[in-house]
C-alpha cells in the first residue's frame, strides 16, 4: 500500500464552480445524482480529471448532457478518470450506495434507523464521485427525497429553500448553502427526529435559529447543549470578534459515530454522548465535555470552515487552533488553573506516550496511509500547545492581531500552517521562522534546567538546555532535529518567606540549544518555579530535592506549578517504591509526602476542584513513562499502598471532609457545587480502599442515595474494584434502572472494564456476549474494549490474556469499521517499553493481526509502524 506524501501536493487540474446533489433515499439502494460544474485550473493545464470514488455502484456518467460509453472514462476501485475534457463543462454521475450495510460510519449510513453522513476526512467519495480534497471549495444545492413516514425530517447544510410532497408517500426538500465549502463539510441527515429550539441574536443584530435534533425519547435532554451553544457564540464574538454567518445553526445527535462530533457547515453531527444530558444520566464531567465539544465544533465555523486546510497534512491548522480556542473558552467558563491542569494531564497521558512510540509524528505529518489515523493527540493536543506558545509570546492582544490578519487574508480559502504562522508574524512584526520546527519535528523535547548561585555577586542563574530523545527508527521527522523556540515562564520565590520576587517573574525565550539566564540583585538564593503554566510542551528535567518540591507545593504562586510540584514528588516516590519492590524492599509511605498531603488537605485557601487535583496521585499510565522498563504490577501495588496508607493516616480528616461535603443537600449545577462533588468523590475514593465495613457502606450508601449521576457513577466505580456483595448489588441495580438509556449503560460497561479485580478479563469477555453489547456501536465498543485497554494492571496482565482479548476483538471488527479497529489496536504501540515477556506477547499479537488476510489499511498502517 502506497503512502500519501506531503511533498506530493499538487493543485487540482479543475476547480468545481458549483454542485447540485440529489438523493433518493433508500436503505439499500440510495440513488445519488451529482451535477458538477467544472472549470480548468489555468495554473495546472490538463484535460484530464481524476475523481475519487469508493464503494459506489456507478449507473451512468454524462458530460454536458451526453451519456459517456464505458471506453470514455477509466473506472478504478478508488475513483474514475475523465479524459479529453473541455475547458469547462457539467459532469453528471448517478451512483447507488447502501446506507443500511455501511458499518464503517463513513459516507452515508444508517444509525438507529435514521440516515446520516460523515465526510471528514475522505467520506464524501463514498457518496459520489468527486474532487474529494479540502482545497476544492464550492457551493452546494441539495435535493433530498425520502419516505414521509420514516423520514419526516430531511436536513442538509445552509438554508431550506423549498419543500413539497411527492407521489407514493414520499416528499422532497431542497437545501442551499451560500458559502463555498470543501466536500468534507457536506452533511445530510434524514429520519424521525424532534427539535429543541432556541435563538441567538448576533452582535450586529441578526437572529439565528438554533435547532438541536434528537430521537424523540431524548427531547428533554437538550437544554444544556443549547445553552452551551449560546455561550460559545457569545464568547467568540467577545474574544475574537467572530460572528456566526448563516441564519440557522443545526446540531443532530446520533448514537453511532466514530468520533466526538463533526463541524459540517450549519449542520453539525454529534455523537449523542456530547449532546444529551440530565443530572440523573450525565456526570459533571459529561456536562463539561458537552459544553467543550459544542464550543469546539462551533468555533470551527471560522477556524476550519471559513478558512480551511489546503490538504490533510495541514489538519492541525484547524484542529490545533480550534482546540486552543475551546480550551480558552472552558477556562473562562470554569477555572483557568484547573482547566490547565486537566489539559496538561491529558497531554502527558496521551500525547507524550504517542510522541515516544511508533506513531510519533510531527503536528504536520509527512505521510499517511489512512488519513483517519492522523486525528491524533499530537495533531490536536500538541497542536494546541503550539498555538498556545504564540499566545504566550504575543500576549492576548498580539495573538488577536494575528487572528484578525489571518481571517482578513484567508477568508473563504484553503491554506497552510505556514500561512497561519506568517499572519501571526506579520501582524506583530516578529520573526516566527524558527517556529517552523515545531511543525516538522516529532518527539517531545526535554528541557534540562540546572541552577547556580553566586553569593558574592548576588546572582542566581538558570541554565536551560533542550534536547530530543531518540525515537524508534524510521519515523519521518525524527532525523536531524534542531532546537525549537521555547517560551519558559519563570518565577523566583524567596526561600525563607515563600513570597514571589516580582521583578524576576516572566517569560524567558530559549531559542538555542542552551542558554544561561541570570537574575541579579538577590539577597539570598531563591527557589525557582520553572515552566509555569506548562508554557511549552516539553518534559522538564530539573533535579529537585524533596524539600524543595514540598516548598513549591506549599508556596508557588502559579497554581499549575504548585500542583505539578506535588505530582513530581509523588512520581519520584512512587517510582522508587515500585523499583524497590522488585529488589525486595518493603513499601513505606514517605513522611515528607504524608505531611505535604496533610497540608493540602487542611488548606482552605484552595478551591475544591484544585484541592481534588492536588490530592490525586499521578495515574499509573503517567508514572509508567518515568520507568526504564514499565512494570505495571509493581506500579499498581505501590500506588495502591500509598492510597491506603494516606487513607489510614488521615482517616478522620478525610471522613469529616467527606461528611461536610456530603451534607450539601439536593443536586445543584453551579460551579461551586460541581467542584465540591469533585472533591467529595476524590475523598471517597481514599476512604474506599480502607478495608473497613463502615467505608464500604459509605460508598454503597452514596451509590443508592445519589440524586445525580456524578455521585452514582463515582461510587459504582469504587465498588467495582471491590470483592464485596455490595458490588454485585450495585451493578445489578444500576443496570436495571438505566437499561433503556444506552449512554448510561456505556458507563456500566466501562466501570467493569476498568476494575482492578483479578477476574476483570473474564468479566470483559462475558460482557462481549451480553445482549446489550453490539460491535456496530462505537460508543459501546469504546466503553468496554477501549476502557479495558486503559486498565494498566489488567490489560498488561502477565499471562498475556488481555493482549489476546484485544487482538481477537480488533480482528473481529476491522473489516466493518476500520477506523475504530485502528484506534483500539494503537493500545499495543507502547509495547517496547515493557519487559521482554510482555514485549514478545504483544509483538506476537501484532504479528497475528498483520498476517490477517485482507487486513484493512487503517489497522495495517498502525501495526506495520509498530512492528517496524
Ligand atoms: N473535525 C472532526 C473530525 C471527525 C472525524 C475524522 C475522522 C473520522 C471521523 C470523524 N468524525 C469527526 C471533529 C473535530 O475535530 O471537531
Ligand atoms: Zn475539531
Amino acid at each position: 500500500i502506497q503512502p500519501v506524501l506531503r511533498s506530493d501536493y499538487r493543485p487540482p487540474t479543475y476547480w468545481i464552480e458549483n454542485v447540485e446533489l440529489e438523493f433518493d433515499l433508500d436503505p439499500r439502494e440510495t440513488l445519488v445524482t451529482a451535477r458538477i460544474a467544472v472549470r480548468r485550473n489555468s495554473q495546472q493545464p490538463s484535460d484530464t480529471l481524476d475523481l475519487a470514488g469508493e464503494n459506489l455502484k456507478l449507473q451512468s456518467v454524462a458530460i454536458d448532457g451526453k451519456r459517456l460509453d464505458g471506453d470514455q472514462y477509466q473506472l478504478r476501485d478508488d475513483g474514475m478518470t475523465l479524459l479529453n475534457l473541455p475547458e469547462s463543462c457539467q459532469i453528471e454521475t448517478k451512483v447507488l450506495v447502501s446506507p443500511l450495510t455501511n458499518k464503517s460510519l463513513s459516507g452515508l449510513y444508517q444509525t438507529s434507523g435514521n440516515y446520516c453522513t460523515q465526510c471528514e476526512a475522505v467520506g464524501f467519495r463514498r457518496i459520489t464521485y468527486f474532487l474529494d480534497r479540502p482545497d476544492v471549495m464550492t457551493t452546494y444545492r441539495v435535493t433530498i427525497r425520502g419516505d414521509k413516514k420514516t423520514c419526516p425530517v430531511m436536513l442538509s447544510n445552509g438554508n431550506r429553500i423549498a419543500a413539497k410532497d411527492l407521489d407514493d408517500g414520499r416528499h422532497e426538500v431542497v437545501w442551499e448553502d451560500p458559502f463555498p465549502k470543501p466536500s468534507y463539510l457536506f452533511a445530510l441527515v434524514a429520519g424521525n427526529l424532534k427539535c429543541h429550539r432556541g435563538t441567538f441574536t448576533t452582535r450586529s443584530g441578526r437572529d439565528v435559529a438554533l435547532e438541536i435534533w434528537v430521537e424523540p425519547q431524548n427531547i428533554d435532554k437538550c437544554e444544556h447543549a443549547l445553552v452551551s451553544l449560546q455561550k460559545s457564540m457569545k464568547w467568540d464574538e467577545d474574544v475574537f470578534g467572530l460572528e456566526y454567518d448563516l441564519d440557522i445553526y443545526m446540531i443532530v445527535a446520533v448514537n453511532d459515530f466514530n468520533m466526538g462530533a463533526m463541524e459540517n457547515k450549519g449542520l453539525n453531527v454529534f455523537n449523542s454522548k456530547y449532546v444529551l444530558a440530565l443530572p440523573d444520566t450525565a456526570t459533571d464531567e459529561d456536562y463539561m465535555l458537552i459544553e467543550a465539544v459544542i464550543a469546539h465544533e462551533y468555533f470551527h465555523n471560522w477556524t476550519g470552515n471559513r478558512v480551511t486546510c489546503r490538504d490533510w497534512f495541514q489538519l492541525t491548522l484547524k484542529e490545533g487552533l480550534t482546540v486552543f480556542r475551546d480550551q480558552q473558552f472552558t477556562a473562562d467558563q470554569t477555572s483557568a488553573a484547573v482547566k490547565r491542569i486537566d489539559d496538561v494531564s491529558g497531554l502527558r497521558a496521551g500525547q507524550f506516550v504517542e510522541d515516544s512510540g511508533p506513531m510519533a509524528h510531527p503536528i504536520r505529518p509527512e505521510s499517511y496511509i489512512s488519513m483517519d489515523n492522523f486525528y491524533t493527540a499530537t495533531v490536536y493536543r500538541k497542536g494546541a500547545e503550539i498555538i498556545r506558545m504564540y499566545h504566550t509570546i504575543l500576549g492576548a492582544e498580539g495573538f488577536r492581531r494575528g487572528m484578525d490578519l489571518y481571517f482578513q487574508r484567508h477568508d473563504n480559502s484553503a491554506v497552510t500552517c505556514d500561512d497561519f504562522r506568517a499572519a501571526m508574524a506579520d501582524a506583530n512584526n516578529i520573526n516566527f521562522d524558527r517556529f517552523d520546527r515545531w511543525y516538522s519535528q516529532a518527539g517531545t523535547p526535554e528541557l534540562t534546567v540546572t541552577e547556580s548561585w553566586d553569593a558574592a555577586k548576588s546572582e542566581y542563574a538558570l541554565t536551560m538546555t533542550q534536547s530530543y530523545p531518540t525515537l524508534p527508527g524510521g519515523n519521518p521527522g525524527t532525523e536531524d532535529r534542531n532546537p525549537v523556540p521555547l517560551p519558559v515562564r519563570v518565577g523566583l520565590l524567596d526561600a525563607e518567606s515563600g513570597e514571589e520576587i516580582e521583578q524576576h517573574s516572566g517569560v524567558v525565550m530559549l531559542d538555542t540549544e542552551t542558554e544561561t539566564f541570570t537574575f541579579s540583585g538577590l539577597s539570598a538564593k531563591p527557589i525557582a518555579s520553572v515552566l509555569r503554566g506548562f508554557s511549552a510542551p516539553v518534559r522538564l528535567r530539573m533535579q529537585r530535592d524533596n524539600e524543595e518540591l514540598a516548598f513549591l507545593m506549599a508556596n508557588d504562586n502559579d497554581p499549575f506549578n504548585r500542583w505539578d510540584a506535588g505530582q513530581t514528588l509523588a512520581t519520584k516516590l512512587l517510582i522508587d517504591a515500585a523499583n524497590g519492590l522488585a529488589d525486595g524492599r518493603a513499601l513505606e509511605l514517605s513522611e515528607q509526602f504524608r505531611d505535604a498531603f496533610g497540608r493540602v488537605l487542611s488548606d482552605n485557601s484552595f478551591d475544591e476542584a484544585f484541592k481534588a487535583l492536588a490530592l490525586t496521585l499521578p495515574r499509573e499510565s503517567v508514572l509508567g513513562q518515568e520507568m526504564d522498563v514499565i512494570d505495571p504490577d509493581s506500579l499498581h501495588t505501590a500506588r495502591q499502598f500509598y492510597r491506603r496508607r494516606l487513607a489510614e493516616c488521615f482517616q478522620s480528616e478525610l471522613t469529616s471532609l467527606y461528611n461536610e461535603l456530603a451534607a450539601d443537600g439536593a443536586y445543584k449545577n453551579d460551579q461551586k457545587s460541581i467542584n465540591r462533588r469533585r472533591l467529595k468523590n476524590v475523598v471517597l475514593a481514599y476512604l474506599s480502599v480502607l478495608d473497613v465495613p463502615a467505608c464500604i457502606s459509605r460508598v454503597s450508601n452514596q451509590f443508592h442515595q445519589a440524586d445525580n449521576m456524578t455521585d452514582k457513577q463515582a461510587a459504582l466505580s469504587l465498588l467495582a474494584n471491590l470483592d464485596v456483595p455490595e458490588r454485585d448489588a450495585a451493578l445489578a441495580a444500576f443496570y436495571d434502572q438505566y437499561k433503556t438509556d444506552p449512554l448510561v449503560i456505556d458507563k456500566w460497561y466501562a466501570v467493569q472494564a476498568l476494575s482492578s479485580r483479578p477476574d476483570t478479563i473474564e468479566h470483559v469477555k462475558q460482557l462481549t456476549s451480553h445482549p446489550d453489547f453490539s460491535v456496530d456501536n462505537p460508543n459501546r465498543v469504546r466503553s468496554l474494549i477501549g476502557a479495558f485497554t486503559q486498565n494498566q494492571v489488567r490489560f498488561h496482565q502477565a499471562d498475556g490474556a488481555g493482549y489476546k482479548l484485544l487482538a481477537d476483538y480488533v480482528l473481529e471488527i476491522e473489516s466493518a469499521n476500520p477506523q475504530l479497529a485502528a484506534r483500539l489496536v494503537a493500545a499495543f504501540n507502547s509495547y517496547r517499553r515493557f519487559d521482554e515477556s510482555r514485549q514478545t506477547q504483544m509483538q506476537d499479537e501484532l504479528k497475528r493481526i498483520a498476517e490477517h488476510p485482507g487486513l484493512c489499511k487503517d489497522v495495517h498502517e498502525i501495526v506495520q509502524r509498530a512492528l517496524h
